[in-house]
């Protein structure tokens, strides 16, 4: 089958590796051709010089093994002597660490941007050093990176509202300043048109999949696809597992709960996403109003502690599918 996943960083890569796990399971090799992860990319920035793309990076280095999994950001084994030299700069942010393996990443990335690639080449051009076995597709070309507009009207990237406030100063909404006029990365569209079905990852609703949703013409794509689409809870027992999403949810007035997630993105007979929900044992008693709102649910245990456990849970999400 041809599977397109919607990802943002942690949740979405942890997926994605099940995702990966259970093509595998299936006998399908390579499985670069069945699974394209269209990213958000709503989290880059630029910072001393070089651009940073946290929720591709997080994706890449997950499905290349080489990702940092107890901090959940960069790479295994990093070092940070390049991060002490720019603090004692004053470059860059002072709570926000550029690892010395990472940075070797953005600065590659940023010279084949400045030589005129585009985020799609360059993407392609560094998923060729590892076996991902995924072909990464950033959301948009365009740079329409989120901000945090808070109770008084001020501003902030959405990096340092996330890893200097820690999520902490109450945002009143989420902006991706230009995002109407963007337009989705070539491929995007194609790839969601000729999928056997979509997943959209367990990821962050309002700042990772509500990026990528609000690119006009993804929306309109994942409406006309011949496919299912089926989603996976972020929210397991009325909270959030890893993370502020809470926070992200309030802002936009949905409770943090699996079946306002669901009613949320809607179901498909209803001009929404959503052909199937997966929620977990624990949201059980929500399954009928999820189904009420015109979504079938599907209770299945949602937490991706390990690969095999990602890929129990992308075996339920293909099985939902029908696939
Ligand atoms: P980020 O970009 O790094 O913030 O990561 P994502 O947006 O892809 O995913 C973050 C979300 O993943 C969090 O809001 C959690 O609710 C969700 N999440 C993390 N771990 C798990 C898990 O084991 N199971 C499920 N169902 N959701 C998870
Ligand atoms: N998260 C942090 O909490 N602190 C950091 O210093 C930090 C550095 C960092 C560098 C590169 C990168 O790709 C990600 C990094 N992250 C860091 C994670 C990231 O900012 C966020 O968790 C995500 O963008 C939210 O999805
Ligand atoms: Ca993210």
């Amino acid at each position: 089958p041809r599977v397109v996943v919607l990802a943002g960083g942690v949740g979405g890569s942890r997926f994605v590796l099940g995702a990966r796990a259970a093509l595998r399971r299936r006998g399908i090799f390579p499985t670069e051709h069945a699974l394209t992860v269209i990213v958000n990319t709503g989290d880059d920035l630029w910072l001393s010089g070089v651009r940073l793309q946290p929720d591709v990076d997080s994706i890449m280095y997950a499905l290349a093994g080489v990702n940092d999994t107890v901090r959940g950001w960069g790479r295994s084994g990093d070092s940070e002597r390049v991060n002490h030299e720019l603090q004692e700069w004053g470059a860059g942010w002072p709570w926000f660490t550029l690892g010395d393996l990472d940075l070797g990443t953005h600065l590659a990335r940023t010279g084949w941007l400045r030589d005129g690639l585009t985020p799609t080449a360059v993407i392609e051009r560094m998923s060729r050093r590892w076996l991902l076995g995924a072909r990464l597709l950033p959301m948009t070309d365009d740079e329409v990176d989120t901000v945090v507009v808070l109770r008084d009207g001020s501003r902030m990237h959405f990096q340092e509202w996330w890893t200097r406030h820690r999520a902490a100063l109450e945002p009143q909404r989420f902006e991706n300043p230009g995002i109407a006029s963007a337009t989705p990365a070539p491929g995007v569209v194609a790839a969601i048109a000729s999928a056997d079905l979509v997943l959209i990852a367990p990821s962050n609703p309002v700042v990772s999949i509500g990026p990528i949703l609000a690119v006009p013409g993804i929306r309109e794509a994942l409406a006309a696809t011949s496919g299912p689409v089926v989603g996976v809870s972020p929210i397991i027992g009325g909270r959030v597992v890893r993370g502020m999403a809470d926070v992200c949810l309030a802002a936009i007035g949905v409770e943090t709960s699996a079946a306002a997630v669901a009613a949320h993105y809607g179901a498909r007979p209803g001009g929404g996403l959503l052909d199937a929900w997966l929620l977990a044992e624990e949201d059980a008693a929500s399954a009928a109003a999820v189904a009420g709102g015109g979504i079938r649910p599907v209770v299945t245990p949602l937490w991706m502690k390990d690969e095999p456990h990602s890929m129990a849970l992308a075996e339920a999400a293909l099985a939902a599918a029908g696939v």
